[in-house]
């Protein structure tokens, strides 16, 4: 199991919509309780439903239920950009937004709860490369690959059943984060995922 590469948006195009998605509102490194201890959620955090039957809960390594919008036209607009290129039926978003070097997200398989069967994932981001790690439960492959701004990693199904995927602090990627010269992981990654597809037609 490999996961795919595409480009979705050119250079010029993910720095415009870096730009717009600057100005939606997120919620930054929320406290929420965890095992009795008060912990923050090192990203801010905001979701995107296609539209208004649509739900997903995203558990608890979010801090809980995120703030929830429906897509405006232009996030439906880049929801079918990415569908066309991925042959796909995106309908849902997270917006993670890492703003600092220390910002990241964990190892971790997503939750499928809500999922179509036979869905897959994927992660768009919008800003600096930034290392992305999936790591094979069975034998502990780690792959860091280089996620380039208006680039689309997908881990096509069933992969989130056998890999692990994380967004390492840019201090934790060391050497092989290569070229953050301020150290910036990203600005903005964008995900995008079948999520609670109420309205997949495949
Ligand atoms: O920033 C990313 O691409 C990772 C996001 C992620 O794994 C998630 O939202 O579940
Ligand atoms: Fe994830």
């Amino acid at each position: 199991m490999v996961p795919i590469v595409k480009r979705i948006f050119t250079e010029e195009e993910s720095k415009e919509i870096l730009e717009f998605l600057k100005e939606k509102v997120y919620v930054y490194h929320r406290t929420y309780k965890r095992y009795n201890k008060m912990v923050k959620v090192p990203r801010g955090q905001v979701s995107f439903t296609m539209n208004e039957n649509i739900h997903y809960n995203y558990g608890l390594i979010t801090g809980g239920s995120l703030p929830n919008e429906i897509m405006c036209d232009r996030l439906r607009e880049i929801t079918q950009r990415v569908n066309m290129v991925m042959g796909r039926n995106y309908n849902t978003i997270r917006m993670n937004v890492y703003k600092n070097n220390k910002d990241c997200f964990t190892t971790h398989q997503d939750n499928e709860n809500g999922w179509v069967k036979g869905s897959s994932f994927g992660t768009l981001v919008f800003g600096c490369d930034r290392p992305f790690v999936i790591c094979e439960i069975a034998t502990k492959n780690r792959e860091k690959i280089i996620h380039k701004s208006g680039e689309m990693i997908e881990l096509p199904y069933p992969m989130n059943s056998f890999f692990t995927h994380q967004v390492p602090s840019c201090s934790k990627a060391g050497s092989m984060a290569g070229g953050f010269a301020d150290g910036r992981v990203a600005d903005i990654a964008y995900i995008q995922r079948d999520r609670g597809v109420h309205t997949r037609i495949e």
